[in-house]
């Protein structure tokens, strides 16, 4: 009987019509055997994190369930990369047609550096933690954090969430307003 296991993916573009690339990115999660996605968050506009001489971000958080193992998950997220135009410069945290990262696993840990899990920016990055929580409000990480904490820990600065109407985070009211 195979076993399935709830994972968390980050999307992340910002070349090449980042918008589109990660709408396809999210179709083509669906396609990985044994996965389904069972839902997304909207998508949010983010100021670059790294070399701040790059375009804005789009990013989006994925919930899936799969019964492929971590690594050979780790692998099609690769693959779907790569079919989108992924190239690997020597800038860390360059520009990118698209970029999956795995944020969790169940409630696996590890630290290695091929399969790190929780993925390390997820504590701390308003790009994740934000459509994490659309995704899922009461979620609570393996060390026993809870993403609603690391949410108010972290200023939306920069996010908007894209949709019918252009959203940003209002501080004291805790809403997401329009963007005037
Ligand atoms: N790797 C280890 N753990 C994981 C994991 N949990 N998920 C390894 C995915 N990969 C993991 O990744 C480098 C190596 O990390 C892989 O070989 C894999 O085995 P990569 O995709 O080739 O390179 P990368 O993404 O540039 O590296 P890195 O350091 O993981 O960067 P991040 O943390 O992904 O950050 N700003 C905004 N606004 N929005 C963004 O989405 N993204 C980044 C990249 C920087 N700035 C950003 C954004
Ligand atoms: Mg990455």
């Amino acid at each position: 009987m195979i076993t399935h296991s709830t994972v968390y993916v980050g999307l992340g573009s910002n070349l090449n019509n980042p918008v589109h690339q990660v709408k396809q990115g999210l179709r083509a999660l669906n396609t990985i055997p044994t996965a389904h996605l069972l839902t997304h968050s909207a998508l949010y506009r983010s100021k670059p994190l790294g070399p701040p001489n790059q375009p804005d971000y789009i990013n989006a958080v994925a919930v899936l369930t799969t019964g492929l193992p971590p690594l050979t998950l780790l692998s099609k997220l690769q693959t779907i990369e790569n079919k989108q135009g992924r190239v690997r410069g020597a800038e860390r945290w360059g520009p990118r047609t698209l970029d999956l990262d795995m944020l969790l696993y169940d409630n696996r840990q590890s630290q290695e550096p091929q399969l790190t899990l929780p993925h390390p920016g997820l504590y701390e990055r308003a790009f994740v933690l934000y459509p994490l929580y659309e995704c899922a409000p009461d979620l609570v990480l393996p060390d026993g954090q809870r993403v609603c904490d690391l949410m108010q820990l972290c200023p939306a600065e920069g996010l908007q969430k894209i949709g019918v109407q252009t959203l940003v985070w209002a501080i004291q009211t805790k809403v997401w307003t329009p963007l005037k």
